[in-house]
């Protein structure tokens, strides 16, 4: 019976080391900070951790004491504090003192990371973006450089990036753990925050720093991904005056994916846009711009983007994305013209 339980116990551990052991990742954990915001937060969470373990080692220790010490021997009973001034006022003021030491530096981040008066500036030239949380997908808005995008959002590293946030449905979170966050998207108001995307971190981790959503808002929820492209600053204005530069959808080249166009005009082109411009009002905006569809890093934020996924997704977007606003808005297509599609499709790119 002891050794079932000893073992049980130890594989209890073993399972929760592997669990645990994929929280470390550099692309996706708030325990390898990635940037200013993240290096804050990250102190803070070790600060209060301290204080944390720091309060129960002293507890611990004099409830064992106390245990040994006053431990009955014989029907003595041992001097009663009760009322103690002393005392009193020692276990008041430590709590205090301790509440204070984790209160100043938490107050002082809040204020640092909720400044936003770079972007409100006249004639600032931040970098702002504006993101709008969908069910299940993220818009991204470039408002002075005029351009949308989605699902993959791409920021230059090392420099202060602004945000204006806001849901155009029910509630959403924006979170980016390795860089900082979350921040809810709500439909009434819009929130304001700003992060830095540290490049050396970033390329350790691959150039791609995974987005989440963090409140909970429907069947898909938790496949509410988005991604983060880090470049240096050059590469991100080359990506900016690529964007710009398509003024109509991108042709298509081969007979196949002038097809696929066709094809899509017809069933597709109502919800999803494949120009960059930011000119049409949001509330047409109904499904993620497919401008940059081919540069994509994902499908729908989740699948791995090749063909075979994405004649999948079209195929059957319920299956990956219960609950997606996509399903059943389009007639069936045949493997054809799936095929057609999908070579129209991998081929709308605006970057080499
Ligand atoms: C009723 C509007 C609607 C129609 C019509 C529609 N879609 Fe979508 N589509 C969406 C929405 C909404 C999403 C986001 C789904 C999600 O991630 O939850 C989406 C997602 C996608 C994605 C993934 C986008 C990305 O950036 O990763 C692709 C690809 C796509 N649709 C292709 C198509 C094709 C091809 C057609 C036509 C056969 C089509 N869609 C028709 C609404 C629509
Ligand atoms: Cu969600």
């Amino acid at each position: 019976m002891k050794r079932l339980a000893k073992w049980r116990l130890i594989s209890l551990f073993t399972i929760l080391t592997l669990i645990l052991s994929g929280c470390g990742e550099p692309y996706l954990s708030a325990l390898r900070p990635a940037g200013e915001v993240a290096d804050m937060q990250y102190d803070l969470m070790k600060l209060s951790t301290l204080i944390m373990v720091g309060v129960i080692l002293v507890v611990v220790v004099i409830f064992v004491l106390v245990l040994v010490k006053f431990r009955r021997k014989d029907d003595k009973i041992p001097k009663q504090v009760e009322g103690s001034h002393k005392l009193e006022i020692i276990w008041t003021v430590i709590p205090i003192l301790l509440l204070l030491i984790l209160a100043v530096p938490t107050v002082a981040a809040t204020f640092k990371l909720a400044d936003v008066s770079p972007m409100e500036k006249e004639d600032s030239d931040a970098l702002v973006v504006n993101v709008r949380s969908s069910l299940y997908w993220w818009e991204f808005e470039y408002p002075n450089e005029k351009i949308v995008t989605s699902q993959d959002l791409v920021v230059p590293a090392d420099e202060k990036v602004y945000f204006n946030l806001k849901s155009s449905d029910v509630k959403h979170s924006f979170w980016v753990p390795a860089v900082g966050g979350k921040i809810d998207t709500n439909t009434d108001n819009v929130n304001k925050f700003w992060l830095e995307f540290d490049g050396k971190r970033a390329e350790e981790a691959g150039d791609l720093f995974y987005g989440k959503c963090a409140e909970l808002c429907g069947p898909s929820h938790a496949l509410m991904d988005f991604k983060v492209k880090v470049m240096d600053r050059e590469e991100f204005d080359g990506w900016v005056t690529a964007m710009q530069n398509v003024k109509e959808p991108v042709q298509a080249t081969t007979d196949l994916a002038q097809q696929g166009q066709e094809i899509f005009n017809q069933s597709c082109v109502s919800c999803h846009a494949v120009t960059p411009a930011n000119t049409t009002p949001e509330a047409a905006r109904i499904a993620p711009n497919l401008t940059n569809f081919g540069d994509r890093s994902r499908i729908a934020g989740i699948l791995d983007h090749n063909e075979e996924e994405l004649k999948n997704w079209i195929k059957n977007p319920e299956t990956y994305k219960p609950g997606n606003l996509m399903t059943g808005k389009y007639k069936e297509l045949n493997d054809a013209e799936l095929d057609a599609l999908t070579e129209y499709l991998m081929g709308l790119k605006v970057q080499e």
